[in-house]
């Protein structure tokens, strides 16, 4: 049941071959939210099997990878605000409040997680992390330095966004791309984009779905097209779909 000082929101737990870790997961989040969504990458393991004991609802996603799950999250959320945990056991449940809390203030339309404000296991313990580290801290830096805001962490996976939004921005990553993608679109949008301070942990078991060196160019690429790219408008077919749900109905939904 969902947490009564709060908007409803839906979590979205996009996930392959987890089995792992996802029941802990789960466990964390189940009693946080009334929509309670898996993206399954069409797991080999168990992960379907653990996801419907604790009765969320598994969709499938496309095959494409992770930004694509996050899309097809995305479409089947039902609550005004969605929520995104990854389900090897990185991210804090315990998080998902301060998230959502700018959102339903109407500061912002999305909230990303920092593990920069709030720690993280995983900065310097290996070489491929380093990497990552220095690759997330440059995305950062080019994003504030292009759209202004001063925010530390645009790749982190734990995230709340109004949903209506995520629908509208034209997301089209197929791979972990999608988290910058979201960001840089809502800023190109003109929509709030604020970060909480939230501790990351080592994946807890199973392996990593992402190999660093392979996907470098595609996030290069993306970032350049994302920092050229102009500021848009918001269309009428947009608007429409917009007033379909504002931050008002966020406010006042029971
Ligand atoms: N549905 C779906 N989920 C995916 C896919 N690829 C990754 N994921 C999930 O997305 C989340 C993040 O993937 P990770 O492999 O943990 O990526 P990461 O957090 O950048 O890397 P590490 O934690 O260091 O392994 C996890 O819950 C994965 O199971 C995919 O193709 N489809
Ligand atoms: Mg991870």
């Amino acid at each position: 049941m969902n947490n009564t000082t709060l908007p409803p929101f839906s979590v979205v737990i996009p996930a392959r071959n987890e089995e792992a870790t996802i029941g802990d997961v789960l466990r964390g989040v189940r009693d946080l939210t009334d929509d309670l969504i898996v993206v399954d990458g069409h797991s080999s393991d168990h992960t379907v099997e653990i996801a419907q004991q604790f009765h969320a609802r598994v969709v499938a996603d496309h095959g494409r990878g992770k930004g694509d799950a996050v899309r097809v999250g995305l479409s089947e959320a039902k609550l005004p605000i969605t929520v995104f945990i990854d389900a090897d056991g990185s991210h804090d449940p315990k998080d998902i409040p301060k998230l959502v809390g700018p959102i339903a203030s109407g500061e912002a339309a999305l909230v990303i997680g920092s593990r920069m404000l709030g720690g993280s296991e995983e900065l310097f313990g290996s070489i491929s992390e380093v990497i990552r580290l220095l690759g997330s801290l440059v995305i950062s830096l080019s994003i504030n330095y292009r759209f202004g805001p001063r925010l530390t962490d645009y790749q982190n996976g734990l995230r709340a966004i109004r949903t209506d939004v995520g629908r509208t921005i034209g997301l089209t990553s197929n791979i972990s791309t999608i988290e910058q993608e979201m960001a840089i679109k809502c800023l190109q949008y003109g929509y709030g984009v604020t970060e909480v301070p939230t501790h990351e942990y080592r994946r807890q078991g199973g392996e990593s779905k992402i190999n660093v060196m392979s996907v470098a160019h595609v996030y290069v690429w993306n970032l350049m097209c994302g920092l050229m790219g102009p500021r848009k408008e918001i269309t009428d077919s947009l608007h429409q779909i917009n007033s379909l749900l504002t931050v008002d109905d966020l406010r006042h939904t029971p």
